[in-house]
């Protein structure tokens, strides 16, 4: 551990990588351009009564087009990385088969800009966006071998400039918000084992693709997953409490993280699922274990939980009350010692060699002023809370490596449309003018001070 820091002391590690994400579909628009396949986003946001307003991400931020623009807000910010996702269906339009040159040549075109501003890519092969042409997206096992074929190629065909690669982005939404609750793509509310299967070609496609990026990745490469575990806080910092968050942070993630990291399905996870476990085959554990040269977490959302003799697992998750403080989403209760314990969490299960925060940040009901700005001092009170809890992480000498605020700007919110705004950027989706909002000044000063205050 490095040495204590005096409590005044609100600076980060020399070295942390500041950055900002973003994800393909969700700022790229441009989906019938260049050769790019149709995906289940596509198919789903064009489903009436799928996504709020009847919006999509046809045009979204126009980003196909206005890279530039974007890279010039990221300079401004002064920002050492990025993180951005590649379209699947861009390279190869059917999911599998011969790549699209026109598709590979934008990511080319995207990478060299930001390389060209000094700032450093950092690239998620998927972020939801699947090609509709894979028969029976998830639910097939196929799916899983075709994402590590894409992967691979794409790892060799970038890895000669990018240096970190991320498999997938969250586990638990591509599967059980598209497979079981059925508000995203592709809308399914399947029943327990074709979820719990749907699970497994998740990992699994991490897994192999983890495979595939270092069979074709130049050496030196990175390669991680950016995952949203489930983040337990201990009600009480007492041993006994903190103990009971380590043990139901790794419960509850035992088919995602947990299986990720450790190579199989915890005793806990089989128990409960019994029956609708899921079919493993030979070899499928040992892929899904494959080591890992860091772990990426977004996080938002905390659940306090305390130690609990009577229950037989010994503890007990707190349910969040109706007075509980929540963000512009509904989901987004604001928790900012999440931070601290799901660092702290996969580091002492774990122990990675490097943790990076691939997402955070919050919803707001950002409006232009009379001024034509935003003064969104709630995203500013959400981010400065949430840092102070990756500053301790790191200070206490936690592995913690680089931050990427979610979101570089307002972008489409999945099936909230363009209604809930993530961006540090004010977006105005009829012209496309990006503004900052003070949040975005706000992060720049930080950014250049290192530090909070
Ligand atoms: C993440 N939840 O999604 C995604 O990775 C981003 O694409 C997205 O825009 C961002 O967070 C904000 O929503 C989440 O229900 C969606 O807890 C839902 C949840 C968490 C993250």
């Amino acid at each position: 551990r490095a040495a204590a820091q005096t409590p005044l002391d609100q600076s980060f590690p020399k070295d942390f990588l500041w950055g900002t994400a973003t994800a393909a579909y969700q700022i790229e628009g441009a989906v019938n351009e260049d050769g790019r396949g149709q995906t289940n986003w596509d198919v789903f946001s064009h489903t009436p009564g799928k996504v709020a307003n009847g919006d999509t991400g046809d045009v979204a931020c126009d980003s196909y087009h206005r890279y530039k623009d974007d890279i010039a807000l990221m300079r401004n910010l002064g920002i050492k990385a990025y993180r951005m996702s590649l379209a699947w269906s861009r390279i190869f339009p059917e999911g599998r088969g011969k790549p699209n040159a026109k598709g590979l040549d934008y990511y080319n075109r995207v990478i060299d800009a930001l390389l060209e501003a000094g700032i450093q890519p950092n690239v998620t092969m998927f972020h939801w966006d699947l090609p509709q042409a894979l028969p029976g997206g998830w639910q097939n096992r196929d799916t899983a071998k075709a994402f590590a074929d894409y992967a691979g190629f794409m790892a060799g065909k970038l890895s000669d400039r990018v240096h970190r690669f991320m498999t997938v982005n969250e586990l638990r939404c591509f599967t059980d918000l598209g497979h079981m609750v059925g508000i995203h793509a592709p809308g399914l509310k399947l029943a327990p084992a074709q979820v719990n299967q749907v699970r497994h070609h998740g990992v699994l496609a991490h897994g192999l693709g983890v495979q595939a990026i270092r069979a074709n990745a130049k050496a030196g490469t990175e390669v991680g997953i950016a995952d949203n575990a489930n983040i337990y806080v201990p009600a009480i910092e007492t041993p006994e409490h903190i103990e009971a968050a380590k043990k139901a942070f790794r419960d509850d993630n035992a088919m995602f993280l947990t299986a990720v990291m450790e190579g199989r399905y915890i005793d806990s996870y089989l128990a409960s699922a019994g029956a609708n476990a899921p079919k493993v085959q030979a070899g499928d554990m040992a892929a899904i274990g494959s080591p890992l040269d860091f772990v990426a977490l977004n996080i938002y959302t905390p659940t306090f939980v305390k130690a609990d003799a009577s229950d037989p697992r010994g503890y007990t998750p707190l349910p969040h009350l109706p007075q509980s403080p929540r963000m512009a989403s509904p989901w987004l209760y604001v928790g900012p010692e999440a931070a601290y314990w799901g660092v702290r969490a996969v580091s002492e299960l774990w122990k990675p060699k490097a943790i990076y925060i691939s997402e955070n940040g919050t919803s707001a009901d950002d409006t232009l002023n009379k001024s034509g700005l935003v003064d969104d001092s709630d995203r500013i009170m959400y981010l400065r809370n949430y840092l102070g809890q990756f500053r301790r992480a790191a200070a206490e000498g936690y592995p913690l490596k680089g931050y990427f605020l979610w979101s570089l700007m307002d972008n489409f919110e999945w099936a909230d449309g363009y209604g809930k705004r993530f961006g540090i950027h004010h977006v105005d989706f009829a012209t496309q003018k990006r503004t900052p909002k003070l949040s975005a000044l706000w992060y720049k000063e930080l950014i250049r001070r290192n530090a909070l205050v």
